[in-house]
């Protein structure tokens, strides 16, 4: 017989004798009002913080996200805080303040998302934008993954040009306007049917491209964003050549069955 098994046999005849749990919650080692809550972990127990403190003793000040931190918005754990992330309409840092937006106006971290579109054999984008400046920037971006993998559909300005490319499985087609201007309304319309897309820019000519190989289905699942990407969920495919956000003004968005017309609200005076 060898040792460790004679040390195994040992533990399990141990007698246990007037033995209870270690109270490690007795002294309340929890700052700021923490509830000590016993635990199977290194200390032997865990802290539960009050609203306004963070960390294993609830010894740092500043708060974390809870239910409805921030109204309707969603709530994203930063170093020292948090930040609400407003749904349209809302604005402020608990989302607290309704705002009229008409033509919503893009930085960096800004987009608006949609629900995934139906795009299997067709796919569609109708928009009007006003860039800031004519630096890279993703207009419309949709793919099959969060981690940018798979099929993807995009819309963005590159090297001062519109881009549209999509990629169904089997290579990604790149088609390109001419040089935009910056600081004027522009109106564009991306099409595609299966391994067939287009690009037109103001009415102008229409220009045309083609997916390479054998894919025609577009398999799309995440959702459509519009003016740039939610950096916390979304890996920017690769194929897109651009990752960051549009900056400028949007006023119209088409997307069959979504639409959100920003412009004619105003001129209606809602
Ligand atoms: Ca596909």
């Amino acid at each position: 017989m060898n040792d460790s098994k004679d040390q195994f046999t040992d533990v399990l005849w141990c007698l246990q004798v007037g033995i209870s749990s270690c109270e490690t919650c007795v002294s309340n080692p929890c700052n700021n009002n923490g509830v000590c809550q016993e635990a199977y972990n290194e200390r032997g127990h865990k802290c539960f913080c009050p609203a306004g403190f963070l960390g294993e003793l609830c010894e740092n000040a500043g708060e974390s996200c809870y239910d409805g931190a921030c109204g309707t918005g969603r709530c994203i754990n930063k170093p020292g805080g948090f930040e609400c992330y407003c749904p349209f309409g809302k604005i402020g840092d608990r989302c607290n303040q309704d705002i009229s937006i008409y033509e919503p106006a893009f930085g960096d971290e800004a987009y608006i998302a949609f629900p995934t579109p139906w795009a299997r054999r067709r796919f569609a984008v109708d928009m009007n934008f006003k860039p800031e400046s004519v630096d890279d920037g993703v207009l419309m971006y949709c793919a099959q993954m969060e981690s940018g993998s798979g099929d993807f559909t995009s819309l963005a300005i590159r090297n001062k040009r519109l881009e549209f490319r999509f990629n169904s499985g089997s290579g990604t087609a790149n088609i390109q306007s001419e040089p935009i201007a910056e600081g004027e309304w522009i109106k564009v319309r991306v099409n595609r049917t299966d391994k067939l897309g287009s690009l037109m820019v103001n009415d102008g000519p229409m220009v045309n491209g083609e997916s390479p190989g054998k894919n025609l289905g577009l398999n799309l699942l995440t959702h459509l964003f519009i003016g740039g990407i939610d950096n916390s969920r979304i890996q920017v495919a690769s194929d897109v050549g651009v990752k960051s956000g549009f900056k400028g003004c949007v006023s119209e968005v088409r997307n069959e069955p979504n639409v959100c017309v920003w412009r004619e609200e105003r001129e209606r005076g809602v």
